[in-house]
């Protein structure tokens, strides 16, 4: 079938409506975010109903037509971005936003997969609830994709990640079929737990539409502090501190480097260095409580204190207020755009075991001073997950080819070493096609030969995100 035949079948099946087809409305679909790859489409369709859905892949299913599920498009890895082959349709489940339901009583709600997360946040908090996935895109960011990428973010180290907080899923397979295990129990042990084989699979295994999600109590009093620590040891020690202290209330812990200040300051309007004089690493950590007390700050500034007598924090300071507390966020939240605005980068989204992470972070680093003279380091992160963006910038000055260039060797280095350190080389970006040799690479045989076997019993014609996750096997 042509891609005019396509098109014309595709507006009869879903009807005019539902389907972009001209130049000017595809082209947002056909980049990624970090603008790695650049595909070809003939349509992007846009159901309102699960029922199109449906209909839509039994279509191409039956004739063998890829189809590329789209959210927010905020992927790192590519994973919604049509291939050059101009084959492949897009299929934005962005007008599938409804809230279904938020029951207060059973601590869930019920969402469709093109709700925007911040909308589900707030959805919660109006029946005096918490859903407590956080992450810098969250204000265009899809459920539908959070839950596809198996999102994590900067609650992760409290609430855990996107998977998580799953009880139920809506799935369209991808003979049209639709599978619903869209319940809200706690406990559930009917055999395989097929929903958390969707979750993390990137739209390779079926189309998630709708999804029941757990809910928690309200965040009623929060601390949050701004600390220097000596070295990304004292950080570690410091999380494990905090968590004793505090009763385990500490929901964010993330490590910044001074050149994550740097650039911020310099690249991004109103962000500034919350402490008086430099220092080579700190911490930004969230202690948070659902109940109404004024205990919090104090025992931070207690903990904070006492590991200033032992070395272990250098200096810091503590939010004064709301304004406060989002300019210390707001300072993290905003190093990828500054790193992007910096100049060309190299990402690695690694997770090794907290207690060795310094020693990662040492030997990486050593490494990277060593052979790229070209780049220099930006690693930050979710520390309290053992996760960190081990990435590196351009070099003020350098050339921008010459360290592009180190890409493979650096990307084979630090990935061998996340290995040795009995780690993962994506910690919470996913695969997309952007890892897919990574994969390859560094999963057992035995792993890759299930998850063939996955795709080929969900997916036997291989239609749904072809070149995803796995490499697509010659039809
Ligand atoms: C973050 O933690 C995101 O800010 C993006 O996961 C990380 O740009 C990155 O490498
Ligand atoms: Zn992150």
């Amino acid at each position: 079938m042509d891609a005019k035949d396509l098109r014309s079948r595709l507006s009869v099946l879903l009807g005019a409506d539902c389907l972009l087809t001209e130049e000017a409305q595809l082209e947002p679909f056909l980049t990624d975010h970090r603008k790695l790859y650049r595909g070809r489409t003939p349509a992007v369709a846009l159901p309102r109903t699960v029922e199109q859905v449906s209909r839509l892949l039994a279509f191409c299913n039956e004739n063998r037509v890829g189809v590329v599920p789209h959210g927010g498009n905020t992927s790192y890895c590519g994973g919604a971005t049509p291939d050059e082959s101009g084959d492949q349709i897009v299929l934005s489940l962005r007008r599938l936003n409804r809230i279904r339901n938020v029951d207060p009583l059973n601590w869930s709600a019920v969402v469709e997969a093109g709700c925007i997360l911040a909308d589900v946040q707030r959805a919660a908090q109006s029946a005096d609830r918490f859903f407590p996935l956080s992450l810098g895109s969250e204000g265009s960011c899809q459920i539908g994709g959070n839950l596809s990428t198996n999102a994590g973010g900067t609650n992760v180290v409290r609430y855990g990640m996107m998977r998580d907080q799953v009880l139920g899923l809506e799935v369209v397979l991808p003979n049209g079929r639709v599978m619903s295990t869209l319940n809200t129990l706690r406990k559930d042990n009917t055999g395989y737990d097929l929903k958390s084989l969707f979750v993390g699979a990137e739209g390779t295994l079926g189309v998630i539409t709708a999804a029941s999600l757990k809910l928690y109590p309200t965040i009623r009093a929060s601390a949050t502090a701004f600390a220097a620590v000596p070295n990304p040891q004292a950080a570690v020690t410091l999380l494990s501190e905090l968590r004793d202290a505090s009763g385990d209330s500490v929901s964010s812990f993330e490590l910044i480097p001074r050149v994550g200040i740097d650039l911020t300051t310099k690249h991004i309007p109103g962000v500034q260095d919350p402490l008086d004089r430099p220092y080579e690493w700190y911490v930004l950590c969230e202690l948070t409580s659902s109940r109404y007390i004024d205990t919090l700050a104090p025992i931070l500034e207690g903990a904070l204190e006492s590991a200033l007598s032992r070395g272990v924090v250098l200096d810091g300071v503590l939010a004064q207020n709301e304004r406060h507390r989002e300019a210390f966020w707001k300072l993290r939240e905003t190093i990828p755009e500054a790193q992007r605005i910096d100049g060309a980068s190299l990402k690695h989204d690694i997770c090794v075991p907290i207690a060795v992470l310094p020693d990662f972070v040492e030997r990486a680093s050593a490494w990277v001073r060593a052979n790229v003279p070209e780049g220099r380091l930006v690693c930050y992160g979710h520390v309290g997950d053992g996760n960190l963006h081990f990435n590196l910038n351009q070099a003020p000055g350098a050339s921008q080819e010459a360290f592009m260039a180190r890409e493979p060797a650096t990307k084979r280095a630090i990935h061998d070493l996340v290995r040795d350190f009995c780690g993962s080389f994506s910690a919470e970006h996913g695969i997309g096609r952007l890892k897919v040799a990574e994969l390859e690479t560094y999963a057992q045989p035995e792993e890759l030969a299930m998850m063939h076997a996955v795709k080929q019993a969900f997916d036997p014609n291989g239609i749904m995100n072809p070149g995803k996750v796995l490499r697509s096997e010659p039809r």
